[in-house]
């Protein structure tokens, strides 16, 4: 019934046309003299943005995963988006078949699907993005965004846009409240969440080519996943320079002949660790990026 209703809304919208730096500096060691307790000195505001600033996840540079664990995932799942927001896991799978392109809650330790709605022919799903309570999703070549509720899992709005939709994240790093979106090229788009129009653009600075993919957007960087490789890259989203590269193919080693490609990045900010799997993965990984 729900895909039912769904698909009827989906259509109407076709018919209508539419488609942290708290920089307090540490105590010195410059006297011998009894200092303050800095600590106190700090606002709490500022000792939460030191807080964060420190628990920066990701050292720059050549990268590879440590794995903290590994839980099962839909082998059925062509995973496209993926995020976790206070210990509530979201996947977005695609494909043209209308049971194949979903939005679904994936319970986090179990890797059950707690609850999926089918989004439906002819649309092909791509990224998503938790924006407030609703969960933005980009299709491929669709044109489309479609808003949902996060706790209704039913369509609240549509958006319009020109161009492919790969990968979606929110890059809310200081003062910016901007989406960020790839299309399978080395651009990304900034979109305003309010509008889904486009704010501006930032090109990658690398020598070669890559294909960006799902996207993860943490403390003014996103995590990309290069679509056909077992790498991710980190990119600075004030100059598109890519911060670090990593390589998680010891996942995919440990997939064996299962699944398919690495694609999907879910920064899980109260552990400080990532979720990562893969299209028709059966597991998926808790991990931590460490030099190589
Ligand atoms: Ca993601």
């Amino acid at each position: 019934m729900i895909r039912t209703f769904f698909t009827l809304f989906v259509g109407l919208v076709v018919l209508a046309g539419a488609c942290q730096s708290g920089d307090s500096t540490p105590p010195t060691r410059e006297s011998t003299l009894p200092t303050v307790a800095p600590v106190e000195s700090v606002p709490p505001a500022s000792r939460d943005r030191q807080a964060k600033a420190e628990a920066d996840p990701t050292p720059a540079g050549e990268l590879t995963v440590e794995v903290v664990r590994e839980f099962p995932h839909d082998p059925d799942a062509w995973t496209q988006g993926y995020l976790i927001e206070q210990g509530r896991l979201f996947e977005s799978t695609g494909d043209w078949e209308a049971s194949e392109s979903t939005l679904r809650e994936i319970d986090p330790e179990t890797g059950a699907v707690l609850r999926s709605v089918d989004v439906g022919e002819p649309f092909f799903s791509e990224g998503i993005e938790l924006v407030g309570d609703q969960i933005y999703m980009i299709t491929w070549q669709d044109n489309t965004a479609f808003v949902f509720g996060r706790e209704s899992f039913e369509v609240d709005n549509t958006f319009s846009y020109d161009g492919e939709g790969w990968g979606l994240c929110l890059d809310d790093h200081g003062n910016n409240n901007r989406l960020v979106m790839s299309d399978g090229s080395e651009t990304l788009t900034f979109r305003d969440p309010a509008t889904f129009e486009e704010i501006g653009t930032l090109q990658l600075v690398h020598d070669g080519s890559f294909r960006l993919n799902e996207l993860e957007c943490v403390d003014g960087f996103a995590y990309a996943n290069v679509w056909t490789t077992d790498i991710i890259v980190r990119i600075d989203l004030a100059t598109g320079q890519i911060a670090s590269t990593i390589d998680a193919s010891a996942l995919k080693i440990r997939m064996g002949n299962a699944g398919n490609i690495l694609n999907g990045i879910a920064y899980d900010e109260s552990n400080n660790t990532f979720l990562l799997t893969g299209k028709f993965w059966p597991s998926a990984f808790e991990v931590r990026f460490v030099p190589r």
